[in-house]
């Protein structure tokens, strides 16, 4: 969200560029976007994703969860031969309607390279919506809630990570939907939440004592 106000990443600290903004206001709307990758840098891809994200103009990016790793799913089911998926989910307010959040969200995987080429084939980058407040529609250029959602681990477990209540409209909360799947992710050893964005580490202060000086008197070294 660019629109409001200065960055800022707590209480008292100064304005860092990428991190959290102020809220759209009243009009907003949660929305909950799934994000998945399977090739190239797909750490990289998701954190850049979501702060692309809260960059979009009406868009603020409330919390996002850390990656999970999981098989691919394709047309003919789990393919272990396919490149594994990092999967999350990040928590968004936003005063865009549907369809314009849903160009957004292709604007944001077009620039990072997504091709479609085959339906569930490999990707750089997905970005769905899962929900959009309240929002049923079964247009197909924007279903909601997204109709896979609720049989995906994939999806449910990160969702649970930022909400633990979470809802997903009339199919009930998420976490009895999760009970009832076979199936669960994996997590990702040592990555933490897609957002807020780590702060720059301050740079480092070495407080070894210097080493000796070498010994330039004459004859030292004889
Ligand atoms: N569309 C309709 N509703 C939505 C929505 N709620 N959010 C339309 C986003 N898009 C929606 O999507 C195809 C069309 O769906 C779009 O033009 C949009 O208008 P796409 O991204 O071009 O193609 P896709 O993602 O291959 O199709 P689809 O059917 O949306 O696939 P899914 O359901 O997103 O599944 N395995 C693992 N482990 N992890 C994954 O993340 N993802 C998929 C893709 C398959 N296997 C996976 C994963
Ligand atoms: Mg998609």
């Amino acid at each position: 969200m660019s629109t409001a106000g200065p960055a800022r990443s707590g209480p008292g600290s100064v304005p860092v560029p990428g991190s959290p903004t102020a809220p759209p206001g009243p009009l907003a709307r949660r929305a909950v976007i799934a994000l998945g990758s399977n090739l190239g840098d797909r750490d990289g891809l998701l954190r850049d994703a979501v702060a692309a994200l809260d960059a979009v103009d009406g868009v603020h990016v409330v919390a996002a969860s850390a990656p999970v790793s999981s098989v691919a799913v394709t047309l003919d089911g789990p393919d272990e031969s396919k490149p594994d998926y990092l999967n999350a989910v990040a928590l968004v307010d936003t005063t865009l309607g549907g369809l314009d959040l849903l160009a957004a969200l292709q604007s944001i995987e077009s620039d990072r390279g997504r091709v479609r080429t085959e339906r569930w084939g490999d990707r750089t980058l997905d970005l769905d919506v899962v929900v959009l407040g309240d929002d049923e529609s079964d247009d197909p250029r924007l279903t909601l809630p997204h109709p896979r959602a609720a049989g995906r681990a994939f999806v449910l477990e990160p969702w649970l990570q930022v909400e633990p209540e979470a809802r997903l409209g009339r199919a009930g909360r998420v976490a009895d939907l999760l009970a009832a799947l076979p199936d669960r992710t994996r997590p990702v050893a040592g990555a933490g939440a897609l957002w807020p964005p780590a702060e720059r580490a301050p740079t480092a202060v070495r407080s070894e004592p210097a080493a000796p000086a070498p010994d330039h008197t004459p004859g030292a070294d004889a």
